[in-house]
This record gives C-alpha cells, sequence and structure tokens, in this order.
C-alpha cells in the first residue's frame, strides 16, 4: 500500500504500532525501506499508542499526505489488545481530528470461517471501513469475502496475491466472481 501510494506521488509514513509480536516493527521497517517512505517506530512491548503519537506528530511536521499505521493483529480474543485498538482509535480522534480515515481488517483468505468471527470482533472496537483478503494466490478462492459483506456490511477492498512489493491489488468483483466459478 505505501509503495503503491508512493508512486502516485503522495508523502507516506508508516507508523509501526503492532509493538506486541516479535520483530513486527523489524518487518515493517524493511517495508518501508523498500517503498522508501518513512517510518516511526519504537521498542518491542513499548506503548503503541506512543508510537501513533509521534507518527501523527512527524506526519504533520513533514506535511505527509499519508499515515499508515499497522497494529498487532490475529489478536481478537486477548482483550488489552482489543482496548490498546480503542485507545488508537481515540489518539488520532484526539491528536487529528477531522482527518480522512480508513481503518482496514487483513483477513487471510484460507482461515475460512475464522476469518468472520475475527472481523466481528474488530468490529466491536472499532469502526471497520474496509478488507484486505491476503492470500488469494494459493488454492483459496476467498469465498469469505462473501460471507464478509453479506453478514458485516464491510467492503473487500484489496486483495493480496503474492508476497512481492506488487502483490496487492484492488478487489475487482466481476473478476472476483467469475474466479469462484472456474477451476
Ligand atoms: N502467498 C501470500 N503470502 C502472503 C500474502 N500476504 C501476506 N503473506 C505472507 O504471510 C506472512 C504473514 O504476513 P504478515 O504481514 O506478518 O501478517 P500479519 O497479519 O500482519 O500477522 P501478525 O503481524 O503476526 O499479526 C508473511 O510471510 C507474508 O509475506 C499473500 O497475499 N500471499
Ligand atoms: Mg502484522
Amino acid at each position: 500500500l505505501a509503495a503503491q501510494l508512493k508512486g502516485n506521488g503522495k508523502k507516506v509514513v508508516m507508523a509501526a504500532a503492532d509493538t506486541f509480536r516479535a520483530a513486527a516493527a523489524d518487518q515493517l521497517k524493511e517495508w518501508a525501506r523498500r517503498s522508501n517512505v518513512d517510518i516511526v517506530a519504537g521498542n518491542e512491548g513499548s506503548d503503541p499508542g506512543a508510537v501513533l503519537f509521534d507518527a501523527i506528530a512527524s506526519a504533520k511536521n513533514k506535511n505527509a499526505d499519508v499515515l499508515l499505521c499497522d497494529t498487532a493483529g490475529r489478536l481478537h480474543n486477548k482483550k488489552n489488545l482489543m482496548e490498546e485498538l480503542k485507545k488508537l482509535d481515540r489518539i488520532i480522534e484526539k491528536e487529528y481530528s477531522g482527518c480522512i480515515r480508513e481503518n482496514l481488517i487483513v483477513l487471510d483468505a484460507t482461515t475460512g470461517q475464522n476469518a468472520l468471527v475475527q472481523a466481528k470482533t474488530f468490529m466491536e472496537a472499532t469502526d471497520i471501513t474496509g478488507v484486505v483478503l491476503t492470500k488469494m494466490d494459493g488454492t483459496a478462492k476467498g469465498g469469505i469475502a462473501i460471507a464478509i459483506q453479506a453478514e458485516l456490511g464491510i467492503p473487500v477492498k484489496y486483495i493480496g496475491v503474492g508476497e512481492g512489493i506488487d502483490d496487492l491489488q484492488k478487489f475487482n468483483s466481476h473478476d472476483f466472481v467469475s474466479a469462484l466459478f472456474t477451476k
């Protein structure tokens, strides 16, 4: 996403607010390097709210167009992390009220129904505006996208079709439906 925005001439700043999972920030730093965009990160185990706070200040300072904030995922059963997510919401409200926001949830297409449960739990914590469905390059056809749209009413906005920098595509519902019916 950072590389695409950058390619479209946008000034991008990343916030590595997944301070929970080991090496999550290092992983994001590598993507920032590949995309040639700035990144704000903290130490592992540090307060993700503090990272986001600093990243908002940095984005304002640099007059950035887009701030991309990565948060801890896969952890819908960990109450403290869901509370942290709510706190991040409040920080954005306070430090940059009126900004245009997208809250994307990234779901793995190979996990089936579990993705639905995950999306539902995250919806209780924050106002999800879209889904990124990854691993669509494998055998998974992402049929779960239909359930997500029908039951939760959130649109799929992007699909992941590999691990490369150009492997994030805009979701196309016509292509998706025809792929469901072809072997
Ligand atoms: N084949 C394939 N691999 C993908 C795709 N998207 C992500 N991956 C790989 O899946 C692995 C996990 O990706 P992450 O970005 O760490 O996923 P995450 O959801 O942030 O996971 P956590 O940070 O641990 O919560 C990495 O090895 C990615 O390269 C995709 O669309 N296709
Ligand atoms: Mg992650």
